[in-house]
């Protein structure tokens, strides 16, 4: 049948849902779904955690729970329900015997194992599926799962702070911040829905980034692995770095010859679907020249850092400013600011 405005609605609730699960699912995909019958949402669910339910049996158990018939109703799921036994029983067996006669889903599951079976199975059963609603928000929010199912890979997404002198650092000895802590509350965001962060060994011995989730704005999951890859010997990276002594260090590895794919591969094979970079110009734009990178998150500070190596040559130090104005103009971002003068 051809997708209504209805299903629409009804596939972005579903949307709601799955980002829920937005950096707790790995390996898994976030998914979400709901049960609607007679324009009446019965029940909704998500995918919590990987070895747990599928978001088409939480939704299924949420309308149960409250006695609702499910017969002819219309299932909503972001992704293809599966179709044989992984950790979990398949959904399609779960979506017949409740006595489902629609299913509507956005993206195919890139999952060999059960990519485009589910609307021949359904069908032959004689229910109705109807897919590609919402695709492109679906597949949005797929895009790591579905890379990793793939190539193999997890998606890699680089994260940089850039002063408007063309820095990613501020020059030694005045901190490393250059964002404000809206911006690095943002990072610990992103930080969430990833599952490692890489960084270089320079950044290491630098800086010393601890690399975790602190934000009391999340909810529990393990903190992010952590890989530093260096081109030099592990023995050249400070022994009493955080990441080597904290809480977590059992989940912090090394790559010591600098090979970025292997690193990738390494974490890959740890379950990650998501990795972010969050290191010095090398090795982001190692990352960059090698065609590794799949997405970019980058703050443009409002600050003129000055130092030897910065954009606007020969200015020695922080050149101070106020009463920032932005605005976005085509895919820039425009700002005016006043010097501070003294
Ligand atoms: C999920 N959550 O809501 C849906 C998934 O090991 P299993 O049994 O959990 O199966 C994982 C696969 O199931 C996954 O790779 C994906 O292809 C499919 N659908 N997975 O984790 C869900 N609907
Ligand atoms: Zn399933």
């Amino acid at each position: 049948m051809i997708p209504t405005a209805y299903d629409c609605k009804w596939m972005q609730l579903a949307l709601r849902e799955a980002r829920r699960g937005i950096g707790l699912t790995s390996p898994n995909p976030a998914v979400g779904a709901a049960i609607v019958k007679d324009g009446v949402l019965l029940g909704k669910g998500w995918h919590q955690r990987a070895g747990q339910p599928h978001a088409e049996r939480e939704a299924l158990a949420d309308a149960r729970s409250q006695n609702h018939e499910l017969s002819g109703a219309t299932i909503y799921v972001t992704l293809e329900p599966c179709s044989s036994h992984g950790r979990t029983p398949p959904c399609t067996d779960g979506i017949m015997e409740a006595g489902i006669t629609r299913v509507v889903y956005g993206a195919e599951d890139p999952n060999p194992a059960h990519r485009g079976r589910a609307r021949e199975l359904l069908t032959a059963a004689g229910v109705d599926v109807c897919t590609g609603v919402e695709l492109a928000a679906c597949e949005h929010l797929l895009r790591a799962f579905a890379k990793k199912q793939v190539t193999g890979l997890p998606w890699v997404l680089v994260k940089s702070a850039i002063s408007l002198d063309g820095r990613i650092t501020r020059p030694p000895g005045e901190g490393q911040w250059l964002t404000s802590a809206a911006s690095r509350e943002q990072v610990q965001a992103l930080r969430f829905e990833s599952d490692a962060i890489i960084t270089g060994g320079n950044t290491l011995r630098i800086d010393d980034p601890a690399l975790t989730i602190r934000s009391p704005h999340f909810p529990a999951k393990p903190q992010p692995w952590r890989m530093v890859i260096t081109r030099g010997y592990q023995a050249n990276l400070p022994a009493h770095a955080k990441v080597f002594t904290d809480a977590y260090a059992e989940r912090t590895l090394v790559q010591e010859d600098g090979d970025l794919l292997a690193a990738l591969k390494q974490l890959a094979d740890r379950g990650c679907n998501q990795v972010m970079v969050e290191a010095g110009g090398v090795l982001l734009g190692a990352f960059l020249d090698a065609g590794l990178v799949d997405e970019v998150a980058v703050f443009y500070a409002p600050m003129v850092t000055g130092g030897a190596d910065a954009g606007f040559a020969g200015l020695p130090r922080e050149v101070p400013l106020h009463g920032h104005e932005y605005q976005k103009i085509g895919d820039d971002v425009y700002l005016r600011a006043l010097v501070t003068r003294d």
